[in-house]
């Protein structure tokens, strides 16, 4: 596979609600999406997942499109990639670039998706995936009242989804929590705290032992693992990772500190698929639970991440709900849905523009630039 061409695309897709977390709320899809063309004729797509402001991470699709349009992608262009042991370099090729990792992973997992559509294999079976359907649960934004908060849930329980995910911060946390569990009992249940509290919170974050919790999501900075060993050594409910993980590196770090006892991946977070397995591996080797997380993807960045959690490490229903979770219309036909409750296929994907509907992406389109070397 011989990488002719790069397209940047940006779009403003609608989303059927509001979503909101400790750091902000998202209205509105705002997406960079990464077209690759390759010298036989295939296309690759992916989707970043930068946001508009640095609330989750430093990145943001201001920054992420700089660094793909002027570093990354002129980096890959015209080079060739026979094997998908190949492909598990092209991190290497950006490594000397610090940081931007999002944007790394946009055009990296563009490549995978182009590999898949050149050569007709499923992008699971690329990576070495094994599952046949994957379980998933669904995160719950903060909602305006904790009656609200148990309607979502009541809804949510009832289509079948595995495990409730329920966002939280100062303010909003054990009262919703109580709720819950007096309303729908042992139902599997964890919290996501996006970094909203810090180690002086210790006494506070001791209550959420008694709810029972199958984890507790990033309680504290995005850039720390000390502070969280530290904590988990006070806690019973096992601590996931998320934002504090950017690479394998880091994964064993945490596990060598005791930082955490799971942790969430983001493909598009780490940079890429490879960097995914090398994660897979560390974890596998210190039997430490996995998850794929989610960052509020289209259909593009759905299929993805059903490719990845086809992993066996990943133990643990992830947040990949349906594509009707977010969108009233999907950018892909047929969208991601269930199964079965709480079920997602997995289905051989030969490349997700098989599945796009590029009228559609025209439609939400706002910006768009072909890179040149
Ligand atoms: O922390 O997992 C998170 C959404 C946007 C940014 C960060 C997070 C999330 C979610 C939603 O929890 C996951 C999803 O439904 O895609
Ligand atoms: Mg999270």
């Amino acid at each position: 596979m011989k990488i002719k061409s790069i397209q940047l695309r940006r779009l403003h897709l609608p989303m059927k609600e509001p979503f909101r977390t400790s750091f902000g709320v998202e209205s509105e899809k705002d997406v960079i999406l990464v077209e690759v063309q390759t010298e036989a004729g295939a296309v690759g797509f992916s989707e970043c997942v930068t946001s508009s402001e640095p609330l989750y991470s430093e990145e943001t699709n201001g920054t992420a499109w700089h660094m793909i349009r002027d570093f990354f992608a002129p980096k890959v262009l015209d080079t060739e990639f026979h094997t998908p042991a190949e492909l598990l370099t092209v991190g290497d090729k950006l490594h000397s670039f610090k940081g931007n990792r999002m944007a790394k992973a946009a055009v990296e997992m563009a490549l995978w998706d182009a590999y898949a559509n050149e050569t007709q294999i499923p992008l699971h079976q690329l990576i070495g995936g094994e599952k046949t359907e994957i379980a998933v649960g669904i995160s719950v934004g903060i909602q305006p009242t904790t009656d609200a908060l148990v309607k979502k849930v009541n809804g949510y329980l009832q289509q079948g989804f595995q495990r409730i995910k329920v966002k939280v911060k100062p303010g909003y946390d054990l009262e919703p929590l109580a709720a819950l569990r007096r309303e729908f009992g042992d139902i599997p249940l964890m919290v996501d705290a996006n970094s909203a509290y810090r180690l002086k919170d210790l006494s506070h974050l001791r209550e959420f032992d008694g709810f029972g919790l199958m984890m507790m999501e990033q309680p504290l900075a995005n850039d720390d693992l000390v502070d969280h060993a530290r904590l988990q050594k006070e806690l019973q409910t096992p601590i996931c990772l998320d934002e504090s993980i950017h690479s394998a590196e880091d994964a064993r770090k945490a596990i060598e500190l005791g930082a955490c006892r799971i942790i969430n991946v983001k493909v598009g977070r780490i940079g890429g698929f490879a960097e995914a397995l090398r994660i897979h591996g560390v974890c596998q080797d210190a039997g430490i639970p996995l998850w794929c997380g989610g960052m509020l993807e289209t259909g593009i960045g759905r299929l993805h991440n059903v490719a990845l959690t086809t992993l066996p490490g990943f133990t643990l229903p992830g947040d990949t709900a349906p594509s009707a979770r977010y969108f009233e219309q999907d950018l892909i036909e047929p969208e991601v849905v269930f199964s079965r409750p709480g079920f997602l296929p997995v289905e051989d994907v030969l490349g997700v523009a098989s599945r796009l509907r590029m009228e559609r992406v025209e439609k939400w389109q706002v910006d768009a630039e072909t890179v040149n070397k």
